[in-house]
């Protein structure tokens, strides 16, 4: 178990104690330790593994070590389960709206008997909530919005969320003697950056015992439906999980066929049908008038592996991103699919914090990070002084880590360090810093973190008058959404990334797993329309550099090549496409 995840169930126990009123010391030490925990690096399963006396680590005293112990060896905890049912699950729902927190969920609770979002939004339209003692009319339109926003945002789960549960289930199933493969389908599979639900296939000799296996997984609240080879269960996370078990022969149709996407599938069965085939879950049949079974053994084509079955029908193989039916298969029948980019082709991040601003570890950690991750190259780039809250850089604080960068990097000549910083966009679109003191920098990365809410045309005026400025070299997090929590900002992106283009200002695409800032369709346009593109983690901590993956991921849904990203180029080139020399 990671600390993320009993970090969270930390979180989660903070909230209920909350929402049952609980004594409030109590609450601040579960969210004391959830924090510790969060920011910790190495991992608590460790040193329970190792026996080490976990209440060394400040923040944690003897009851939590003891519940971190449980839940590090038995993957549960009793405690949890317990006060959870205290609590009506929808109120869980309540807590994630935008502006409520713990503490005004459970006075809509006790004072109005609130349990859901639907009854919450209800009782605000009817003017209830602003009588409240403690809320207000303004809070009652924020509640309203927030409501919307939610309805809007839907509640679909990360990917990022996703991948634990799929690698703990896969392991829980593998264990089973009988099986022979494991694989996650749908659009968990296609790397979309939500997923409604699982679906998980498994190729075993007998379907029953895999079913029974499956419905026993230790994360399973519910069985929805249990039939011999398909059931669906919905976890305590409240994601569902549909799995399917299906023969050997017919793996590679099947993994095709719920890897979807539906529409990337109708397709398919259309290009089988053209070509005097049937396709289906089971596998390529060749079509025969007047054959009794139209998925006889005699009529078989292919299906056990998908690259055969896309070679059958004449196509190369689809990367499942591209499963979206945006032309891929056209694509793919005339042999130009993109070659995807990969992991490996980044040769360094340019977007990341310290702790001179909000991030958790010093400078030389970060570099010694990058160095690990075999990058050549990699931008320092912390907040500038309008971010106050994040301990934002002003001029003198620049010069002062300018001095400590040029001590460290003097040290590593194996990498090189590019002097680099988030620079806020201030409401009007001008700068946070004076140009004498960017001129300073290596790279200059420009991002709104305020004022999301202005009309789009002001939105507008104020990103394209930041990018035009000529130190800025990136605009970072261009739509500043958090998924599931915070619409895109709104204006107009196309006039953006054209005078991106314009300007030679590289647009970002922001790796963190909830940003994916821009998304998938949006680096589409701006590919098509001539932006130079970077891939960054924005970490704030040296761990969080491997979010790069997941901004990989998102390119690859968008069809970008190596040569459609800027730093999977030498230092040099990409300097010299930003028209910037590095500075000395
Ligand atoms: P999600 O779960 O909303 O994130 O999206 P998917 O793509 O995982 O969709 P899901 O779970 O409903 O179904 C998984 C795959 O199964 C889907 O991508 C394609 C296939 N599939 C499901 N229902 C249908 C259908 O009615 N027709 C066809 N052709 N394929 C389907
Ligand atoms: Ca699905
Ligand atoms: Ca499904
Ligand atoms: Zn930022």
């Amino acid at each position: 178990m990671e600390n993320a995840e009993i970090a969270a169930t930390f979180e989660l126990i903070a909230d209920i104690l909350d929402l049952t009123d609980e004594n409030p010391f109590k609450v601040r030490a579960y969210r004391t330790a959830a924090r510790v925990i969060e920011s910790r690096s190495e991992p608590l399963h460790k040193a329970v593994e190792e026996a080490a006396d976990l209440t060394e680590i400040q923040g944690i005293g003897k009851e939590i070590a003891a519940k971190i112990a449980e839940l590090v060896q038995t993957g549960r905890l009793g405690y949890l389960e317990r006060i959870r049912r205290e609590v009506p699950p929808g109120l869980f729902e309540i807590l994630k709206l935008r502006g409520l927190g713990p503490k005004k969920t459970r006075k809509l609770w006790q004072s109005l008997g609130i349990t859901t979002i639907e009854e919450l939004e209800e009782r605000a339209r009817k003017g209830e909530l602003a009588q409240l003692e403690g809320f207000g009319q303004k809070t009652e339109e924020k509640i309203l919005k927030a409501t919307a926003d939610y309805r809007l945002l839907g509640a679909r789960t990360l990917h990022f969320a996703a991948e634990p549960v799929v690698k703990a289930l896969k392991k829980h199933l593998e264990g089973l003697p009988g099986v022979k493969q494991v694989e996650a389908a749908g659009s968990f599979r296609r790397q979309v950056e939500t997923v409604g639900d699982l679906d998980i296939l498994v190729i075993a000799d007998q379907p029953y015992p895999v079913m029974e296996r499956f419905t026993a997984f230790d994360q399973v609240a519910s069985v929805e439906s249990a039939g011999e080879t398909r059931s669906t269960v919905i976890l305590d996370s409240q994601l569902q999980v549909d799995i399917r078990v299906v023969p050997e022969k017919s793996f590679g149709a099947a993994l095709c066929y719920f890897t979807g996407s539906k529409d990337h599938d109708i397709r398919l069965r259309k290009l089988a049908q053209e070509q005097g085939m049937r396709l289906s879950e089971y596998g390529l049949y060749r079509v025969e008038e007047g054959a009794p079974d139209p998925e006889a053994d005699s009529l078989w084509v292919a299906g056990e592996t998908e690259e055969e079955l896309y070679a059958a029908l004449g196509l190369s193989f689809i990367p499942p991103e591209l499963r979206e039916n945006r032309g891929e298969i056209e694509a793919a029948r005339q042999g130009r699919l993109p070659a995807l980019i990969e992991p490996g082709d980044i040769r360094g991040d340019l977007q990341m914090h310290s702790n001179w601003s909000d991030g958790r570890d010093p400078i030389e950690t970060m570099l010694n990070a990058c160095a690990a991750l075999g990058y050549e190259y990699f931008a320092m780039s912390d907040h500038s002084k309008a971010l106050a809250m994040a301990h934002g850089l002003d001029a003198a604080r620049l010069r002062l880590q300018r001095q400590e960068m040029e001590e460290i990097a003097a040290r590593y000549p194996e990498i090189r360090m590019l002097r680099s910083l988030e620079v806020d966009i201030l409401a009007d679109g001008s700068l946070d810093l004076e140009d004498e003191d960017l001129q300073e920098l290596d790279l200059v990365v420009a991002a709104v973190h305020s004022y999301f809410d202005l009309p789009p045309a002001r939105q507008t005026e104020r990103i394209i008058r930041a990018i035009s400025h000529p130190l800025v070299n990136i605009l970072a997090h261009p739509t500043c959404r958090l998924i599931n929590k915070r619409l895109p900002i709104q204006y107009d992106l196309e006039a953006v990334l054209q005078c991106a283009v314009e300007h030679r200002v590289a647009v970002e695409h922001n790796a963190q797993p909830d940003r994916l800032d821009l998304k998938d369709t949006q680096l589409m346009r701006a590919r098509e329309l001539g932006a130079m593109i970077v891939i960054d983690t924005d970490a704030h901590t040296a761990e969080t550099l491997s979010h790069m993956r997941h901004g990989i991921a998102q390119a690859r849904r968008a069809w970008l090549t190596r040569n459609d990203v800027l730093n999977t180029k030498p230092l040099a080139d990409l300097m010299a496409a930003l028209g910037k020399q590095p500075a000395v």
